[in-house]
């Protein structure tokens, strides 16, 4: 009997057709990682000067909007604290500015706060980049709380999800390119499903072999399977393996599972788990059914899972073809032309019992060797141990949680778990049963009604809970990356996935028992954030408050994000406030370790913004100030903050702005704008 939408029996692995609910004691344990951070940049500001108490005049339709004048934008600049570069007038009496450099939300609200304070403006408002809102029109989105963030974002979706893996955020950046390619071995697909309209579906294969289980009778009934029991496939010529991945359907009948107890275990209906998978991928987000996770990625389907399951040497065979191996055999036994261009992501919502076998493992390497990032379910027996093929080396192993984040109570985990995804259903500690009934709780997605051989109704859709569902989610991401930054290794693609994780929460499953969860919850906004190589600053000063003529020491240890690099000129420091000083600094170091020390003479308290900028342009800043009491016996300087810009000679000398000597605006006076290890040598030569 189909259960339909608002049921859902875990048939994620299909190999294993058992799913047992236990859950594992808990010990002692925590772990933290750092929030996810969020992409919102900011280029230019909106300025507004308060009325000069001329009348506003009236321009002639056609006539030209006046422009500010140098003066005034000069004027901006020093109220900005920032070189601004004069755009465009707006309309309203405003105007556009361009910032010196790309901004976060954050650091540009600063600067424009910092220009209201001077009394000048009417209003300074960051010019933010909008974007069309990341929530989808699909029906079913409102069930998809797998996608959504953990907190509330800009542009994202009104509802969040503990256990939410953030996917809405990414799709800020993309939604997937179809020069990605990802290939799902699965129960094959069914292509003509109204939410598979306009994805981009490259012909697949089928992998099943005529003579799948047949050599060996079933251990308890003794009974040997018939040849063609596993394939399934009447429709398709020639008998065994053939060019057409559609699943014929899966159902295991009463009288099968009598007859081959050990292969099939108990009856059940046709699982359609390959277009359910597939459509977590892929489904198009088009005002009907669900969104898919990066529906703009092409897509294949390498059908390996028949009834009862399937066997390694046709799973395998399928591993090696779609990431492009030579010499796969293919209908008849004769070579396939190799998978051109090959998958670069493979998702594997499969498993079975026991070790990675050297058979799985030879072809795992070779396959990761070409580029495959090949990503595989932990598997759904509720143990602390793993599947296989997801304990090979080499693989991203998906474990599960729910939607409060707790590890879901099937889902296995142990050494060689890479990361968690949702999965959905009940927790192996927390079940508050949050987000509305257990439809919303599991996973939705694509399927057919059909019991038996698909029907032509192609507008159904199930949910369903397991590490099945858990490993679409990372497959997809691991393409969303490929698609933002294809230049990525499958090496990078796994750190980034990993590195960006977020912790479990308190109280869960994976908190209480530590190491064996993998690196955290994934994130797929923040994998696209790292995977961009957003910079890093942090900064700190030796002294909050000293007394004049006493040396203070800023150390800011920087980052130039994944994968990037600090150009000449990447590390500049600028003081934003207090009596002029000329810091020496040094740095970064081999740890990105930046210093900046002076010895200020004069009471005030002196505030500093370090910011860096990386080869891509990206930037971070960050600020701290110091308060300086006057000695006992001297007087206080003026503080007037008009220092000369001549600098000093040696590496670790006094830093200006002055670079190559060229004439600096006057209102830049005060500020110090120093460059990192290559604006040394590039000043020196
Ligand atoms: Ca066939
Ligand atoms: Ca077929
Ligand atoms: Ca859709």
């Amino acid at each position: 009997m189909k259960t339909g939408v608002s049921g859902g029996v875990a048939r994620a692995l299909v190999a294993l057709a058992l799913v047992s609910y236990h859950a594992v004691p808990a010990v002692a344990g925590g772990r933290t990682t750092s929030p996810a951070p969020q992409l919102q940049w900011v280029t230019q500001l909106i300025v507004k000067e308060k009325s000069s108490g001329l009348k506003t005049q009236s321009v002639a339709v056609g006539a030209p909007i006046a422009r500010a004048d140098v003066a005034t934008v000069q004027r901006w600049s020093v109220a900005a604290q920032l070189p601004v570069t004069y755009k465009r007038a707006m309309s309203g009496g405003a105007h556009v500015v361009t910032l010196p450099s790309t901004m976060s939300v954050a650091d540009a609200q600063a600067v424009a706060q910092r220009m209201e304070a001077s009394g000048q403006f009417e209003y300074v408002s960051p010019d933010r980049i909008m974007r069309p809102s990341s929530v989808p029109n699909d029906p079913k989105f409102v069930d998809q709380w797998s996608l959504w963030p953990s907190t509330v974002v800009a542009n994202g979706p009104a509802t969040t999800a503990v256990g939410g893996a953030n996917i809405t955020t990414a799709w800020d950046s993309t939604k997937g390119a179809s020069t990605v390619n990802v290939a799902v071995i699965d129960t094959g697909l069914l292509a003509n499903h109204e939410d598979f309209v306009g994805a981009n579906i490259r012909p697949g294969y089928d992998f099943i072999s005529n003579d799948a289980y047949n050599a060996m009778p079933d251990p308890a009934s003794h009974k040997t399977v018939p040849l063609g029991f596993v394939e399934n496939d009447p429709l398709d010529t020639p008998a065994g393996r053939d060019t057409n991945p559609s699943d014929p359907g899966d159902w295991v009948t009463t009288q099968n599972a009598t007859d081959y107890p050990t292969y099939c275990g108990r009856a059940s209906d046709s699982s359609w788990h390959g277009t359910f998978v597939t459509g977590q991928i892929v489904a198009q987000h088009n005002s009907v059914g669900i969104a898919g996770i990066a529906p703009n990625v092409t897509i294949q389907m390498a059908r390996a899972l028949g009834r009862c399951g399937g066997v390694t040497s046709d799973i395998m065979d399928a591993l090696a073809w779609v990431t492009g191996a030579s010499n796969v055999p293919g209908a008849g036994g004769t070579a396939l032309q190799p998978n051109s261009p090959m998958a670069q992501v493979v998702n594997m919502s499969l498993g079975g019992q026991g070790a990675c076998s050297s058979a799985e493992q030879a072809v795992i390497s070779a396959a990761r060797a070409r580029g495959a990032t090949i990503v595989v379910a932990t598997g759904n027996d509720g143990l602390n141990t793993i599947s296989s093929p997801a304990n090979c080396k080499g693989v991203i192993a998906v474990t599960a949680h729910t939607v409060d984040g707790d590890l879901a109570v099937y889902a296995n985990v142990g050494s060689g778990t890479t990361l968690s995804a949702p999965g959905g259903g009940p927790g192996a500690i927390i079940n508050t049963g949050s987000n509305g009934a257990v439809t919303s709780r599991q996973i939705v997605s694509l399927s057919n009604q059909s019991l038996t051989t698909p029907d032509a109704g192609t507008s159904y859709y199930t949910t369903e809970m397991g590490t099945s569902m858990a490993t679409p989610h990372v497959a997809a991401v691991a393409a969303l990356l490929l698609s933002h930054k294809p230049t990525l290794s499958v090496d990078d693609v796994q750190a980034i996935l990993s590195q960006s994780a977020r912790a479990f929460p308190a109280g869960t499953f994976c908190t209480q028992n530590p190491g064996i969860c993998g690196a955290g919850m994934l994130d797929a906004g923040a994998a696209i954030a790292l995977s961009v190589g957003t910079p890093t600053v942090t900064v700190s000063s030796s002294a909050s408050t000293i007394v004049a003529n006493n040396a203070v020491t800023l150390t800011a240890v920087v980052g130039a994000g994944f994968g990037n690099t600090l150009p000449s000129g990447g590390v500049q420091w600028a003081q934003t406030g207090g009596p002029g000083v000329t810091p020496t600094v040094a740095g970064p170091d081999g740890n990105g370790n930046v210093t900046a020390t002076f010895t200020p003479s004069a009471a005030g308290t002196y505030s500093f913004t370090i910011t860096v900028t990386n080869n891509l342009g990206g930037t971070a800043s960050a600020s701290t100030s110091v308060t300086v009491t006057a000695p006992p016996t001297t007087t206080p300087g003026t503080g007037s903050g008009t220092l000369p810009f001549s600098g000093g000679t040696s590496g670790t000398g006094p830093l200006n702005q002055s670079g190559g000597g060229g004439a600096l605006p006057l209102w830049l006076t005060g500020l110090l704008l120093v460059g990192g290890a290559l604006a040394f040598r590039r000043r020196k030569a």
